[in-house]
């Protein structure tokens, strides 16, 4: 069920569990400000989601509220897993659906990384 976007922080969304270590993940990476883990339901050959680790339902919430140090560690965090995982080439896409039209699923910010095959024009 796509969420709303504009709602509150849920401290019982299903990766606020995961941050806690309350549900198992397949975790490739963690620092101050990020956590990132293999998406239980890969649409690609590699398929990582980074997250946040404050309470920010979505990219809307995370760069209208989230501080400069938070913005900026989170940001460097996605290009670190990506680096990591050998994707800078052949390369790899972003994604972070935001808000009900988008088909956002969790309520805790996420961004996707996919890679691994040849992905085409656009996943819309
Ligand atoms: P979305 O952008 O909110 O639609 O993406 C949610 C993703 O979270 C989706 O790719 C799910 O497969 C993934 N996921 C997960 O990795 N582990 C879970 O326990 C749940 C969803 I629920």
């Amino acid at each position: 069920m796509p969420i709303d976007a504009t709602r509150p922080y849920d401290d019982d969304n299903i990766f606020a569990k995961i941050l806690r270590g309350e549900i198992p993940s397949k975790a490739v990476y963690e620092d101050e400000y990020a956590f990132a883990f293999h998406d239980i339901n890969p649409q690609a050959p590699t398929h990582i989601l980074v997250i946040p680790k404050g309470r920010y339902v979505s990219w809307d919430d995370f760069s209208a509220n989230a501080d400069d140090a938070e913005i900026g560690g989170f940001v460097r965090a996605v290009g670190t897993v990506a680096r990591d995982a050998g994707l800078v080439e052949p390369g790899y896409r972003l994604l972070a659906n935001t808000g009900p039209d988008s088909h956002q699923e969790v309520a805790h910010l996420h961004v996707h990384i996919f890679a691994g095959r040849q992905l085409g024009p656009m996943l819309a």
